[in-house]
């Protein structure tokens, strides 16, 4: 175990929200989990305290209450799976038993009423997801949810091959796995349900579109590793975490690896608010509601961060933040010297209309 870090409040200038349900949501949540039964008795205790509803509810301020409730239920199952299946299991050194499981919760998403897992709890959770999705999504929404999660299983695949090895990543394939196993991109096609909406597929797979998300899920990511370093830190046997990559690869100090990691996501917070501004600028209504959602989860996943039990840990505090900084450390608009997300700064100049990052913090790092 390193030294205690304390987090400094990080940068977002993003503006809060949350939709004015959100206790009924997060109650929904927890009747579910229980009625479902995911998890073991002790994980799920747990889940139901973290305040999941809210978390939902910050991500969809005025998104349809169904669809908000259908994406606090989903993240309490991702939880059991990252959680329960990966982190916290035995399951999460064996990926090539891992893989076989997540191979057959896929065949279920596709076809719900495939005669597999019938009784397990993950399984039964998202047969009932998957109805939902259909309920509330389009055919290609629902094809979309699917290839997402796909994506997020290969991942965890990829991660618990690290865990069972004892190995930590460089930087550069860290970057990689972490743009899928934070679970970010399962969530968008749920954006688009939340307000009823089908981003047209020359929006959503341009080049720009397609960066803003990746830039969303690094800040949600990054965001996530420094805010559950205490709680990843501290846990029993291997963790994974960019601060730790950054110790190992990188010779750093736990402060200096901290610093490194808020600079890193400094300057793709900037980078995207100036390109979500770009792409404002010409959107139609559809795009413009879609960026709008993906800010919104991005600064939902922060205030979430900061407050629940899950990262605060009462019984052993973390040195959380409780407040944010409208300053970056770094507004340097360079590539961050990660191969795998260079091309995010190959993309036409942005003309910066956001005045967010201009001339604010320091430059020398
Ligand atoms: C996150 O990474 C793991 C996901 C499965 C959590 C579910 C959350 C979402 C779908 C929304 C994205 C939100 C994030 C990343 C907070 P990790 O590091 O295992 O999460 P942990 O809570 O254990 O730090
Ligand atoms: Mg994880
Ligand atoms: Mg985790
Ligand atoms: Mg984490």
């Amino acid at each position: 175990m390193g030294p205690e870090l304390t987090i400094p409040p990080i940068f977002s200038p993003i503006p809060p929200a949350i939709h004015p349900r959100h206790a009924a949501i997060d109650a929904q949540t927890s009747a579910w989990a229980k009625t479902i039964g995911i998890g073991t008795e002790e994980l799920r205790a747990r889940l139901v305290s973290h305040d999941i509803g809210t978390f939902s509810a910050m991500i969809l301020p005025d998104g349809r209450d169904e669809v908000v409730s259908l994406l606090s239920d989903f993240i309490l199952w991702l939880f059991g799976v990252d959680d329960g299946c990966c982190e916290e299991s035995e399951l999460g050194h064996r990926p090539g038993d891992l893989i076989a499981l997540l191979h057959r919760l896929l065949r279920i998403a596709q076809n719900p009423e495939t005669p597999l897992l019938e009784r397990d709890p993950l399984a039964v959770g998202l047969r009932d997801l998957r109805a939902r999705v259909s309920r509330y999504g389009t055919h290609s929404q629902a094809a979309r949810w699917i290839d997402a999660l796909r994506e997020y299983f290969f991942s965890v695949a990829w991660e618990a091959e690290h865990r069972r090895a004892g190995t930590v990543p460089g930087l550069d394939d860290y970057t990689l796995m972490r743009l899928y196993d934070g679970a970010t991109t399962v969530v968008l096609p749920l954006l688009e349900m939340g307000h009823g909406y089908e981003l047209q597929p020359h929006e959503r797979d341009s080049p720009s579109t397609r960066a803003a998300a990746e830039m969303a899920s690094f800040i949600i990511t990054w965001d996530n590793d420094i805010l559950s370093h205490h709680k990843e830190s501290r846990s029993k046997g291997y963790w994974l975490n960019v601060i730790r990559v950054l110790e190992h690869h990188h010779g750093m100090a736990p402060d200096e690896a901290l610093a490194t990691a808020v600079a890193q996501r400094d300057r793709v917070m900037c980078r995207y608010l100036r390109l979500k501004d770009d792409l404002m600028a010409t959107a139609g209504p559809q795009l413009r509601r879609y960026l709008t959602s993906l800010t919104h989860f991005v600064r939902g996943a922060q205030d979430w961060g900061i407050s629940s039990v899950r990262y605060t840990t009462p019984h052993d505090p973390a040195r959380l933040p409780t407040s944010f900084s409208d300053r970056p450390t770094d507004d340097r608009d360079l590539p961050l010297g990660i191969p795998v997300v260079a091309w995010w700064w190959d993309l036409p100049t942005l003309t910066g209309a956001s005045g967010t990052c201009t001339g604010t913090g320091t430059a020398e790092r």
